[in-house]
């Protein structure tokens, strides 16, 4: 398999949590999603994903799949060992609804395209993008807290696609200095995932294209 990805893309780290905890190994290719105007956007990339976004995620049979959601859902489908969905179709549901707090209503808010319209489009200063994308992320996780459990992963004991989604989205909190205090259950899952493997191999501080 081969996965377009950018190091600090938050749904690009999603896609590397998910096949890492799974065991899976892909060939990188990196999108820088900033240089030249983006990667992204040029006609080479937008053959493989036409929405000009990552990740995308290209099986040996030549399949392409985009949206970090969908792209998850497949493995979780054809490689369910480890599982990253609990058994019980109640706590599916649970875990599937922080995953849809921080995927469908925190990061289409704060994507890198959303900032640049902002700015470019809008008129915006970087203190008024950040109070902007500070009240979205604060909004999402004050939900997730209420939602997660008080001990270990998000729902337990071993890392679920809550804590798939969970953990980039914190990432990009720290980089944009996103106050966190109020947030402890998150911080914890932060502090595990940050010693487990599956979750370190998959940080961008440890890709490839880092700079
Ligand atoms: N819903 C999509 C969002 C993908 C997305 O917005 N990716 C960002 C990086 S995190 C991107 O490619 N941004 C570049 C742009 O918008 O031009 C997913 O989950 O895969």
């Amino acid at each position: 398999m081969k996965l377009y990805a950018y190091w600090r893309s938050g749904t690009s780290f999603r896609v590397r949590i998910a096949l890492a905890l799974k065991g899976l190994s892909v060939d990188l290719v990196p999108v820088h999603l900033v240089r030249g105007g983006g990667e992204q956007k040029q006609p080479a990339y937008r053959v493989v994903n036409p929405q000009g976004r990552v990740p995308s995620l290209v099986l040996d049979d030549g399949a392409i799949l985009t949206q970090s959601p969908a792209i998850i859902e497949y493995l979780e489908e054809v490689y369910s060992d480890p599982p990253l969905l609990p058994a019980n179709p109640v706590m599916r549901a649970k875990v599937r609804a922080v995953a849809a707090i921080i995927g469908c209503d925190v990061h289409p808010l704060h994507n890198s395209g959303t900032l640049a319209a902002l700015k470019g489009q809008f008129g915006a200063d970087d203190a008024a993008v950040n109070a902007w994308l500070t009240r979205w992320i604060t909004d999402g996780f004050s939900a997730v807290e209420a939602l997660i459990g008080g001990e270990g992963f998000a729902f337990g004991p071993e890392p679920t696609v809550a804590d798939v989604y969970i953990v980039p989205q914190v990432y990009t909190a720290r980089r944009f200095n996103v106050p966190l205090e109020d947030f402890p259950r998150i911080r914890r899952i932060e502090t595990l995932a940050s010693g487990h493997p599956a979750f370190q191999a998959a940080h961008p501080s440890n890709q490839p294209d880092a700079e």
